[in-house]
C-alpha cells in the first residue's frame, strides 16, 4: 500500500535557480518532442518522439529530481563538476576507512562512465540524460550498475560498519544532498520493507533500483526526496 502523504508531497526546498533550470529544461524536452515529430522523414526522429511522449509523468519527475539534486553547478545536467562536488559532500559521511575506499571507488567508476560518454559524443543535455535513463531502465547491464552504485552508497552510509543503517545515518545522507529532511522518515520507512527499524544493504539496493525502474504513476518511492514540480 502506498503511503498517501508521500504521494502528495511536492518539493518545497528547490531554490529559484534550480526551478528556473528545471522549467527551461522541461521546455527543451517538449520542444525536442515537437521538432522530432515534425521530422517524419527522419526515421530516428519518429522513434525519439514516441519515446518522449511515452514517458510517464511521475517517472519523469523522479528523474528530474535526481538530476536536479546532483546538478550542483546548475547547468542542467550531471557532469564532471557535479561529480567533484558530490565527492566533497559525501566525504562528510565517509567516516570509516572502508567507506572512504567505497567513496573513492564510486567516484572513480562514475568518472569513467562520464569520460566514456564524452568520448562517444557524450550525454550533454538534460533531455539526453532523461532519455538515457528511459532506455537504461530496461537494460540489465545498466540495472546491475545501479545496484553496484546503491551498494556503494550503502557502505558509505554504514558508519558503524555493521550492515545496518539507523535513521540518523540515513537522514545525514539527505542533509548532505540538501534535501528537505521533513519527509526523510517516510522514505526511510518505505525502504525498510521488513520494518525492523533499520535499513540493510538489500533494502537500499532494491529501493534505489526501484526508483529508476518503476514507471507506475502511483509509485511512492522518494529516494531523492520530494519530487520537483514543473
Ligand atoms: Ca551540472
Ligand atoms: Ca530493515
Amino acid at each position: 500500500m502506498c503511503n498517501r502523504t508521500l504521494n502528495d508531497i511536492a518539493i518545497h526546498t528547490i531554490n529559484d535557480l534550480g526551478h528556473q533550470v528545471i522549467r527551461q529544461k522541461v521546455l527543451e524536452v517538449e520542444n525536442y518532442t515537437y521538432i522530432s515529430s515534425n521530422k517524419m522523414s527522419d526515421t530516428n526522429g519518429s522513434s525519439v518522439h514516441n519515446k518522449i511522449r511515452d514517458v510517464p509523468t511521475l517517472w519523469l519527475r523522479k528523474i528530474l529530481t535526481f538530476i536536479n539534486i546532483h546538478d550542483f553547478d546548475k547547468d542542467g545536467f550531471i557532469g564532471h563538476e557535479d561529480l567533484m562536488q558530490l565527492g566533497d559532500k559525501m566525504k562528510q559521511l565517509a567516516v570509516t576507512e572502508k567507506s572512504k575506499d567505497e567513496l573513492r571507488e564510486l567516484l572513480s567508476n562514475r568518472y569513467k562512465v562520464l569520460k566514456k560518454r564524452s568520448e562517444h559524443g557524450g550525454t550533454t543535455t538534460m533531455t539526453e540524460q532523461i532519455l538515457q535513463f528511459w532506455e537504461q531502465k530496461d537494460d540489465p547491464v545498466a540495472i546491475e550498475q545501479w545496484r553496484k552504485t546503491a551498494s556503494a552508497v550503502f557502505k558509505i552510509l554504514d558508519s558503524k560498519n555493521n550492515g545496518s543503517i539507523p535513521f540518523d545515518d540515513f537522514v545525514g545522507y539527505w542533509k548532505v544532498l540538501g534535501l528537505d529532511t521533513t519527509y526523510a522518515q517516510l522514505q526511510f520507512d518505505y525502504i525498510d520493507t521488513n520494518q525492523d527499524g533499520f535499513i540493510d544493504e538489500e533494502e537500499v539496493v532494491n529501493a534505489r533500483v526501484e526508483y529508476f525502474t518503476n514507471t507506475d504513476e502511483h509509485n511512492c518511492n522518494r529516494f531523492y526526496g520530494p519530487l520537483v514540480n514543473y
